[in-house]
């Protein structure tokens, strides 16, 4: 009745179409085969343990076991769960699974989880986003990437001045406004002060842009909290909030989710601490394992890099875009089906400034949001001349004009361009 390590393994196994699975990079310990070690994965991560002979195990039960059904020289490792291993709706209970206990086991020196299939069960019971890009394009109403800043410094300023350095960027052609990932209800720049002001401003430089503009403030808190702070929100004619998704969890991005299902109110996802565990390539969680996560969970807006920007993550983040954007099916090994689940449209930022714009549109293409902190913020005439410099740089793309000819009859584009180059 025995279960070793190795008879999780199976290769002529084949999936079937209910299975959840997983693709993982798996390097052993020194001194450790690759089958006894893959095992290990399979088993910790299903029903197994370090001893294979449970006196609690029965038949049935060891049919819950997880299968490695394919094994590369290169050490990539698919590896298939029955269903009923999972609870459906339950973000926490799934990766406490399949990127759990298995990231410190002995056995293994390196494990990446690489990519993750959900079957349609699991798949169906998520809300998946409510807005998606369809619903954030028609609030817009334009075909052009969105602009965004982010209010810089990150802490520090006071209530007023945060509204007042968002209604300069708004009117410098600025769509979307939003809090750093740090700046929540400060001693120095309060929450709900911080709301009032801000919306009352966006209101009147819609009133005299004729534009559509967003404030995004970060409601990130414990979750009863961070449910008053939408609602506050909400009230107060807010369209949009920002989380931290990977601070707060998934359990609290669910419920948060959930409450705001009869509300119109968008959700733009941070992914600050993600870097954390999705930087090294050979240990941790894929970018992209994390992104379908929150697709499924329901955010419509996620950081997702930007390839040239200050950040770490390059042509994956292409990847990624990819597979949020996707109406669908997916285009992994495994391919996810989309069907039923909304799009996300992803955000590029980190290190942006108006020189980047060309390049980015081309790698990304137009369904993005680019935005720019200190690349607004650090203008040599200020956060306003910084907000035209970048929505003239999403212009010239737009008109198929080079960024350099542009430049020379507009003078906020052009300074920029003198401070920051073309990328
Ligand atoms: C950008 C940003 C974002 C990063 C995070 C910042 O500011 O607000 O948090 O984009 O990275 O504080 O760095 P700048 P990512 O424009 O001033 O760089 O989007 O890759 O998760
Ligand atoms: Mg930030």
């Amino acid at each position: 009745m025995g279960m070793r390590y190795e008879d999780f393994v199976d290769l002529s196994y084949e999936p079937k179409e209910s299975d959840l699975i997983t693709e993982f990079y798996v390097e052993p310990q020194r001194g450790e085969k690759l089958k006894h070690s893959v095992g290990a994965v399979a088993a910790e991560s299903s029903i197994g343990t370090w001893d294979p002979t449970l006196s609690t195990m029965r038949e049935g039960i060891k049919d819950l076991g997880a299968k490695v059904f394919d094994l590369n020289e290169d050490s990539l490792v698919h590896i298939a769960y029955p269903e009923e291993l999972f609870e459906p709706g339950n973000i926490s209970q799934i990766l406490s699974s399949v990127a759990g206990n298995i990231f410190g086991m002995k056995e293994i020196k390196n494990l990446r989880l690489l990519d993750i299939k959900f079957p349609e069960t699991l798949k169906k019971s998520f809300l998946g986003p409510k807005f998606g890009i369809e619903g954030i394009k028609k609030l817009f109403n334009v075909e052009r990437p969105l602009v965004g800043t982010i209010i810089k410094p990150k802490l520090g300023l006071n209530h007023e001045e945060h509204a007042k350095v968002a209604y300069d960027t708004w009117l410098g052609g600025i769509d979307i406004v939003k809090d750093d990932e740090n700046l929540t209800n400060m001693s120095f720049n309060k929450f709900n002060e911080r709301i009032d002001e801000t919306l009352k401003r966006r209101d009147r430089a819609e009133e005299k842009t004729g534009e559509k503009k967003i404030y995004m403030p970060n409601i990130t808190a414990p979750l009863e909290e961070m449910k008053d702070r939408a609602r506050y929100v909400e009230e107060r004619g807010g369209e949009y909030v920002m989380i931290d998704i990977v601070t707060c969890g998934g359990s609290a991005l669910q419920e948060i989710r959930k409450y705001l299902e009869g509300e119109n109110l968008v959700i733009h996802a941070h992914r600050a601490m993600h870097a954390a565990f999705t930087r090294s390539k050979k240990h941790g969680i894929s970018m992209l394992v994390l992104a379908k996560i929150a697709r499924l969970a329901g955010v419509d807006q996620l950081h997702t890099g930007t390839v040239i920007g200050k950040m770490e993550g390059g042509e994956e983040t292409i990847t990624i875009n990819r597979e949020l954007r996707e109406e669908r099916v997916g285009d992994g090994r495994y391919p996810q089906d989309w069907k039923g689940i909304k799009t996300v449209l992803p955000v590029a930022s980190g290190g942006l400034h108006p020189g980047h714009v060309p390049r980015l549109i081309e790698i990304l293409g137009k369904d993005i949001i680019i935005q720019a902190g200190g690349g607004v913020h650090g203008h040599p005439d200020g956060s306003l001349a910084g907000a035209r410099a970048l929505r003239e740089s999403v212009d010239a793309c737009m008109e198929g004009i080079e960024l350099k000819k542009y430049a020379k009859t507009h003078e906020e584009l052009k300074k920029a361009i003198e401070k920051w180059g073309v990328v």
